[in-house]
């Protein structure tokens, strides 16, 4: 395909209620979608990117920006491409993989409307439903943790995450499972927030039989991960620490990544989260996929992947309404038995709800060729 136009939305959404992670609360949620025109038809991707540079470096203002003058070039100048070929185009440029994987997931969705087909196929995935798990925040009391973690069972999700972070860690992770019980799966998340000489201390979360703890140390402290995963009987997962198949394959031989959570935009793109997978089936390391708080957009194609077979726990894709009254797309993910269903439809699986969509935009910019 040749691609011919390029239209960088953003929309404004408000979350259903406020989620506080250790790096901050969100309310609202600030997000640039990606819409392609090519000669075979449309496509649309979502970044991830957050309003502020506070999960990874990267921010949906520059993200908009390096899209517009770095990346949309390059692509617009290749002539005739294929989706699979978005990556190694835009190889040469450092970092900024949310922005590049939003390119590569709206040229994926053309692609795949103009032939028929869908990224669960094109992809590999092997199952039409996937494990839904629900991630649940920081609170100012344990009463307000405890109600809206009764609320996510009650919806029947198959695996809790609690947000932890210094003094918000082992007395929620014992009421929690105390509420919950033995069975159902409980892991935690803390965003990077503690240091090597807290290891000790997490290792106090032993107890409480967490499927995993996840990125508990800063993104680059391989080291001091390997050094967790030692001392503690809780198997560490590794979020914002993996970016490449390179340093997935290397956190995993120093022992720091006996798990990993793979976010498509944290690696630059579906098919670079194809090949972490990949790596990880073959080195019999589990993965589960992440979340961003992604619209109807990203959660469909996260669908997608977690139909793969290395994704042997259950992900962050929880129901469109955990975070959103309504999303911009006609058929939200839902949870139906602990589990959603991996979309059917043509593209990445979704189709936008445009009434919705035209009246949550704050701004549209146009470039061509
Ligand atoms: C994580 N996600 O696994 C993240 C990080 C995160 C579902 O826990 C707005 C946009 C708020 C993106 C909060 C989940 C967010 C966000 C947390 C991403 O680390
Ligand atoms: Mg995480």
């Amino acid at each position: 395909m040749r691609l011919r136009r390029l239209e960088l939305r953003r929309i404004a959404i408000d979350l259903v209620v406020p989620f506080r992670t250790s790096f901050g609360t969100e309310s609202s949620r600030d997000i640039l979608l990606v819409h392609v025109t090519t000669d075979v038809g449309e496509g649309w991707g979502e970044c991830v990117a957050m309003g502020e540079p506070v999960y990874s470096a990267e921010f949906v203002d520059g993200a908009q920006l390096v899209i517009r003058d770095h990346l949309w070039p390059i692509l617009a100048a290749a002539g005739e491409i294929t989706a699979a070929d978005v990556d190694r185009l835009l190889a040469h440029l450092h970092g900024h993989p949310m922005a590049k994987a939003a390119l590569e997931m709206a040229a994926l969705d053309a692609e795949l409307r103009a032939d028929g087909r869908n990224l669960h196929d094109l992809l590999g995935g092997e199952r039409d439903r996937v494990p839904s798990g629900v991630s649940v925040g920081i609170f100012s009391s344990m009463d307000e943790l405890l109600g809206q973690v009764q609320g996510y069972v009650d919806d029947g999700y198959a695996r809790i995450k609690l947000k932890i972070e210094p003094g918000w860690d082992l007395e929620p992770v014992r009421l929690v499972r105390e509420l919950i019980g033995p069975e159902l799966p409980l892991q935690v998340d803390a965003n990077t927030a503690y240091g090597r000489t807290d290891i000790e201390h997490l290792c106090r979360l032993d107890e409480y039989d967490l499927l995993l703890i996840e990125q508990p140390l800063p993104e680059d402290d391989l080291l001091g991960h390997a050094q967790l995963a030692n001392a503690s009987a809780t198997p560490v997962c590794l979020d914002e620490s993996i970016v490449s198949v390179q340093n997935a394959a290397d956190a995993i031989d120093l022992g720091a990544a006996e798990i990993i959570n793979i976010k498509p935009g944290r690696v630059g793109g579906y098919l670079t989260a194809r090949r972490i997978h990949d790596l990880c089936l073959e080195r019999g390391i589990p993965v589960w996929c992440g979340g961003m708080v992604e619209t109807g957009i990203g959660r469909a194609a996260n669908a997608a992947l977690a139909a793969l077979p290395g994704f042997t726990l259950p992900g962050d894709i929880s129901a469109s309404s955990r975070f959103y009254a309504r999303d911009i797309v006609r058929d939200p993910i839902t949870v139906e038995g602990g589990h959603v269903e991996v979309p059917t439809g043509p593209g990445l699986g979704f189709e936008l709800d445009h009434d919705f969509l035209d009246a949550i935009t704050t701004s549209s910019e146009i470039v061509d060729v």
